[in-house]
């Protein structure tokens, strides 16, 4: 019988589903469920709740239960073989939080089939509405953890990040500074991954490794939960946190409330959820360290794989743990196809074809030239004043500008990644502008490293079901090793590899010196 397992992606947007078929090695089913469009009356926009305050970002844990229900009446209706499924894991936005109180465990343990899982959930809440991602109302609190804890040095090597207005930390500080009696009837905090799982377990469910580095109240090495970090939080706040356990960990079968409606196999094991960063690392196939993956998206990501944990000293990467093992890195750099785009319509370049043509046209190293293109406020490093600025660089010349703007992206990956110690062997390029040739020989030369393209869809989905995979084979005493769970699911797309050139990689690094010199003096000025 076909072994089926079950992963789920609760994202900002959505929810999807990736059923694959492990020995087959194939998927078998997906589907996507857009909340604005699916489930209106939540009045979300892109998923997020709307506020009169800009800074605050919050979501709905009733929406995302919601969702659950309709997605497993869509898989019915689709006649998904619920009943072969061996295990479901998952993945969710990072950083957001729900707030539950005493009445909750016993609510998840006795979950009527008869009601949906929003009647079901009416009155477990401390707090309406979730802190998501995208909030950003909490910098004062991220400033009094920070300095609670002896400095960016201090919280980075304990935490893997410096604090972060998203993180889950100064968001719970915030909520017991400004709702301190809702804060003291919370019994229990869940990601919105650990929410998700608790819902499949029938049960409270652990956080994981992976998600809980997001929170600046792990310890990132010794994978506990760091006292000190929860005293600068707030008080109280080590019997309101689950457990935590490693991805993928099977915390039980499945609630019967998901049998009994739907017709999921009741044998069905819940196992823990993570982040979606963490589950696109599986998804992407990083399970060995030295592969990165480098997402050319609305903002640019770099995805590194470390075996020992190292952090950045200046406070501006992540370090989360893999659930491969070992520790992945996150870096975001804002002004990515943002910055380009940018580019094309100064120089009213008609597509990306021709953009990338341009590129070409110039030598490797562009002749020196050095765009520092901040367009918008960057993450990495800090900007907080936006501003384009050039050195050795005609505003005028169009093909020049073209490739200084990927050169610089490329060189500031190669200068805010040393701090992991790791030079990567292989790159997955994925994302919209990874089609371009020339952006991708430039990623290799720069980062003197080969290059493959890969497109996966749903790379978060994919990886949950490849986690439920790898706690489901733990379970049975015979854990499959990650690069044989992955393999026939995350291949690069064949004939894509780039290798770098010898002469260009030396131009790059000559130019990595003069880059930084640009960059230091440009944030000097600022
Ligand atoms: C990562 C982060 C985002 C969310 C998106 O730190 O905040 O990538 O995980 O869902």
């Amino acid at each position: 019988m076909a072994k089926l397992f079950l992963g789920l992606d609760s994202s900002t947007q959505s929810l999807s589903a990736v059923l694959i078929d492990l020995d087959a090695r194939k998927v078998v089913y997906e589907k996507s469920l857009n909340y604005d469009q699916a489930l209106p009356r939540y009045k979300t926009r892109n998923g997020v709740l709307p506020n009169r305050d800009p800074l605050v970002k919050h979501s709905s844990p009733l929406l995302w239960a919601d969702a659950l229900d309709l997605l497993f009446a869509q898989m019915k209706r689709d006649k998904v073989a619920l009943g072969k499924i061996v295990a479901i894991s998952g993945s969710g936005q990072q950083h957001g939080s729900v707030y539950f109180n005493e009445k909750a465990a016993e609510v998840l343990a006795n979950l009527d089939p008869k009601k949906s899982l929003v009647e079901n959930l009416r009155g477990v809440f401390t707090r309406k509405t979730s802190p998501i991602w995208m909030d950003s109302s909490t910098t004062a609190d991220c400033a009094k953890i920070r300095k609670q804890l002896g400095g960016v040095q201090y919280t980075v090597t304990r935490t893997g990040s410096d604090t972060f207005e998203r993180f889950t930390g100064p968001q719970i500080r915030k909520f017991y500074r400004t709702e301190p009696e809702a804060y003291t009837r919370t019994a229990g905090i869940a990601l919105v991954s650990s929410f998700m799982a608790s819902l499949l377990a029938g049960k409270i469910a652990p956080i994981d490794f992976g998600d809980g580095a997001g929170m600046n109240l792990m310890d990132i090495r010794k994978k506990n939960w760091n006292h000190d970090a929860l005293k600068a939080t707030a008080p109280g706040l080590v019997k309101k946190l689950p457990p935590l356990a490693d991805s993928g960990h099977v915390i039980g079968k499945v609630s019967p409330y998901f049998a009994g409606k739907y017709g999921l196999n009741p044998e069905a094991l819940a196992c823990v959820w993570t982040g979606d960063n963490p589950a696109s690392v599986l998804g992407l196939g990083l399970t060995k360290p030295g592969l990165v993956a480098i997402s050319l998206g609305t903002s640019d990501t770099y995805f590194g794989t470390m075996e020992k944990c190292q952090t950045d000293a200046n406070g501006e990467g992540h370090v989360f743990a893999s659930p491969a093992g070992g520790y992945l890195s996150l870096i975001c750099f804002k002004n990515g196809s943002l910055a380009r785009e940018k580019i094309r319509e100064r120089h009213k370049i008609s597509d990306w074809k021709k953009f990338g043509e341009l590129v070409a046209t110039m030598p490797p190293g562009n002749n020196g030239a050095i765009l520092l293109p901040w367009f918008e406020a960057e993450i990495v490093p800090r900007v907080n004043k936006p501003g384009v600025r050039r050195f050795d660089l005609d505003e005028k010349n169009a093909a020049a500008n073209c490739r200084a703007v990927f050169e610089a992206q490329m060189l500031s990956m190669r200068l805010h990644s040393q701090w992991m110690q790791v030079m990567p062997h292989c790159i997955y390029a994925t994302g919209g502008a990874s089609n371009d040739r020339a952006l991708l020989q430039i990623m290799a030369d720069v980062m003197h490293c080969r290059v493959l393209r890969i497109e996966v869809s749903k790379s978060a989905a994919l990886g949950a079901a490849l986690l439920a995979a790898h706690g489901w084979s733990v379970e049975s005493g015979k854990p499959v090793k990650w690069e044989k769970l992955t393999a026939g699911f995350t291949e690069p797309v064949a004939g894509s590899e780039i290798l770098p050139d010898k002469k260009a990689t030396k131009i790059y690094d000559r130019l990595l010196e003069k880059y930084a010199l640009c960059e230091s003096d440009a944030l000097d000025i600022i």
